[in-house]
């Protein structure tokens, strides 16, 4: 064995402590095996710059963390989820909070009247955030909370609740999204324009530098990027450019880069190109280890990259939804063998609703089987040194290297994030990756192939909106009436006065408004006081999505007809694509403005987050002959009816309304009924979308 194994040795015997090295060895009937293996000159795992792993030991001494992602209607439901997950096999909590929690409205905000507790827990108050947590130790639980836009509320309303279950802040383990360039970039849940986000990155990296060193301030995220149709290259590059800008942030405000940075922390998607996914890992850490060493990092701690993976959410077919299990399994299986400290599996019904008690324990035990079943967990980095996988990882790395450059050139990615730039190079690889699975090059099974002839409906978890709304509203009402009004004022005006004297930790004076039982509306509005609210400037790209069919038969057939339209009646056919409430996702928006675009139709891309009469009046002013609804979020059943009646209202009732996204098929008939034309689910080939909307434009027209 070579000399690099005594080194691996005292690095692994210091994380066994106690625990003798041998225990770790294996006998696979008669065939012994070692929790290691190199080969000449190979790296060390443990040892910088990581490339095989943040651990000498890895699963052989502790498992990754078993962390599934889950929130919804209200805490007290949440609680009894997590409860049962926890007794079940499931190791760390993940919280989702609803859409109107995370742009920082209360529940009973008019904008957010579809949103509340549906894509997960609405947290309004302390009181929530204690209900959310009830018998559930927080100095032994570790908790990670995906919050971005209201992250300074929500992490103090944490704080505040710990501290009332008598956990104080130093005792806090967990992970706090906290990650915003990503949100400018791609997920869109930013409540404040990017400098004022950037300084709330800022401190909360320095409070909790200071008083919570078991917690990371920050998970930085590709998994957004990914979901959005980032290549593993852009994935990797922006996102540790991402991490630069942070780093940068917080040496702004005076910290050493030691005393932070062994608790950021990152989170990758997982796609289906196994071996790709797998080095993609490798590749980030071994250059998130080189990067922090150039701005200064000596603590080894500091140059790890600890990562979370989540399984991909659009890898998950509506159609034949089974297969997803199976899609899952494969993913999962690629993040640990990169060497994930902590894993999501999605559930397989995550496509069309959230998911079911059944589908959530199949996603929880395919990680169970993999750490009991399937002894993946006995060998440190088991694919190093494979010909293929060395080189697609050295592969990786140099390409993130020149897009983390050009980051670099543009000025930092704050810079290039208000550019635009890499939102629309995602936006790109995003069309150009939709025409390849529309054309068949990239195969979907039971989706563009093998699909199957009949499908029986899947049973799915809902969400009763309005009942939650109505909770919630009357729990915010006891607690507004209980508090003491004028020190809640006094908090809310500190606070208020942090942010515009650019001075004091705002996450601090949050704490304070919190503990008066300010509501993460108001405390988020006394920030918006002073920072103001972003408003992104929505583009789509053109020309991608057609360029890559050249003269395909079925692409022309279209173009013809939409030409034929343009000659009888001396204008394009017309669609306006809307966003409405605060679902943010809006990768189908965009994919399908853009190819319809270069299909021939006039499109108009609606704004984020606006209300049904909004998107009624631009279709009025507009004279559109169709609106497309995109709903992502579960909001569908709320909105959809609403803008049916604001278009009705406007005398709008020839607009023919398609909804694209995520939609069960259960809800299909109520969207009919409503009156809407049609539903396109995930998957749905573009071109045929653009066939039948057309065919529902001429339809109307000529009646
Ligand atoms: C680990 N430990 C070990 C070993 N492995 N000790 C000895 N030998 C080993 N082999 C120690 C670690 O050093 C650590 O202690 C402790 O065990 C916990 O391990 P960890 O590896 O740090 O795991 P973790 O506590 O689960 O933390 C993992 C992450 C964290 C990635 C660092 O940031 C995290 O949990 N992230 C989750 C993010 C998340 O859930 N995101 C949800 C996204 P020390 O800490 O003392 O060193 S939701 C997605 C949706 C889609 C959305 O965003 O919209």
């Amino acid at each position: 064995m070579p000399t690099n194994f005594a080194h691996w040795a005292a690095l692994a015997q210091k994380e066994l402590r106690d625990v003798p090295l041998s225990s770790l060895d294996r006998d696979y009937g008669g065939i012994p095996v070692k929790p290691v293996y190199f080969g000449e000159g190979a790296e060390i795992p443990g040892v910088e710059p990581f490339t095989r792993g943040v651990r000498a030991t890895m699963y052989a001494n502790r498992p990754w963390t078993i962390r599934q992602y889950a929130g919804f209607s209200t805490a007290r439901e949440s609680n009894a989820f997590y409860r049962q997950a926890l007794e079940k096999g499931q190791k760390g909590l993940s919280v989702a909070f609803d859409l109107a929690t995370h742009r920082g409205y209360d529940s009973d905000h008019p904008r957010v009247m579809g949103d509340v507790g549906k894509a997960g827990v609405a947290i309004d108050t302390v009181e929530d955030m204690k209900q959310l947590f009830d018998g559930i130790p927080l100095d032994q639980m570790s908790v990670s909370m995906t919050m971005n836009g209201a992250v300074i509320p929500v992490l103090a309303m944490f704080i505040v609740a710990a501290e009332e279950q008598g956990v104080s802040q130093a005792k806090l383990e967990g992970t706090i999204q906290n990650d915003i360039l990503k949100e400018f970039m791609v997920r869109n849940t930013y409540i404040y324009p990017p400098e004022p986000s950037m300084r709330i990155v800022g401190d909360i990296i320095a409070h909790t530098a200071r008083s919570m060193p078991k917690f990371n301030s920050i998970s930085i995220s590709g998994y957004h990027m990914h979901e959005a149709g980032a290549t593993a290259v852009q994935e990797l590059a922006y996102t540790l450019a991402d991490g630069v800008e942070y780093v940068r942030a917080a040496q702004a405000r005076g910290l050493d880069i030691d005393a932070f940075a062994g608790r950021l922390s990152f989170f990758f998607g997982i796609g289906m190109n196994f071996f790709l996914e797998l080095a993609k890992l490798r590749a980030a850490r071994q250059l998130w280890s080189e990067i922090m060493t150039g701005l200064g990092a000596k603590d080894p701690r500091s140059k790890m990259l600890r990562t979370h993976c989540q399984t991909s959410g659009v890898s998950l077919t509506e159609q034949d939804p089974h297969n997803n299990v199976i899609r899952t399994t494969i993913e999962a299986l690629a993040a640990v063998l990169g060497g994930t400290q902590s894993l999501h599996t999605n559930s397989f019904d995550e496509a069309i609703a959230l998911p079911t008690e059944f589908s959530s324990r199949l996603a929880r035990n395919t990680q169970l089987i993999l750490q009991h079943e399937s002894r993946v967990t006995d060998v440190v980095d088991p694919l190093g040194g494979s010909y293929y996988i060395e080189a697609l990882t050295a592969e990786l790395v140099n390409g993130a290297k020149l897009l983390i450059g050009e980051a670099e050139m543009a000025g930092g990615m704050t810079q290039a994030v208000q550019a635009g730039g890499p939102k629309l190079a995602i936006e790109t690889a995003a069309a150009l990756r939709q025409a390849r699975v529309d054309r068949g090059e990239d195969v979907i099974v039971g989706v563009n192939r093998y699909r199957p002839d009949t499908e029986d409906a899947i049973e799915i978890r809902e969400i009763d909106n309005a009942k939650v709304r109505a909770e919630q509203i009357a729990q915010l009402e006891r607690v507004r009436a209980s508090r003491d009004e004028i020190k809640c004022q006094q908090m809310l005006s500190g606070l208020r006065e942090f942010a515009a004297k650019d001075e004091g930790n705002l996450l601090e004076a949050a704490i304070e408004a919190a503990r008066a039982r300010a509501s993460l509306g108001e405390i988020s509005q006394a920030m918006e006081d002073v920072f103001g609210r972003h408003a992104a400037v929505t583009r789509v790209i053109s020309g991608v999505y057609g360029a890559s069919y050249g003269d395909d038969p079925e692409f022309s057939a279209i173009v013809g007809r939409i030409d034929a339209f343009k000659s009888a009646r001396g204008r394009a056919p017309s669609i306006f694509i809307a966003k409405m409430g605060q679902d943010g996702h809006d990768r189908g928006a965009k994919v399908i403005a853009s190819a319809f675009a270069d299909l021939g139709f006039a499109v108009h891309m609606g704004e984020l987050f606006e209300t049904a009469p909004e998107v009624a009046a631009h279709a009025d002013e507009l004279r559109v002959d169709a609106v497309g609804v995109s709903s992502l979020a579960a909001g569908h059943k709320t909105l959809v009816p609403e803008l049916m009646s604001a278009l009705r209202y406007r005398e709008l009732g020839e607009v023919t309304v398609i909804v694209g996204g995520v939609i069960p098929e259960q809800d299909y008939d109520f969207l009919f009924d409503a009156g809407v034309a049609e539903i396109f689910g995930p998957g749905t080939n573009v071109l045929a979308a653009a066939f039948s909307v057309l065919s529902q434009i001429e339809g109307r027209l000529s009646n």
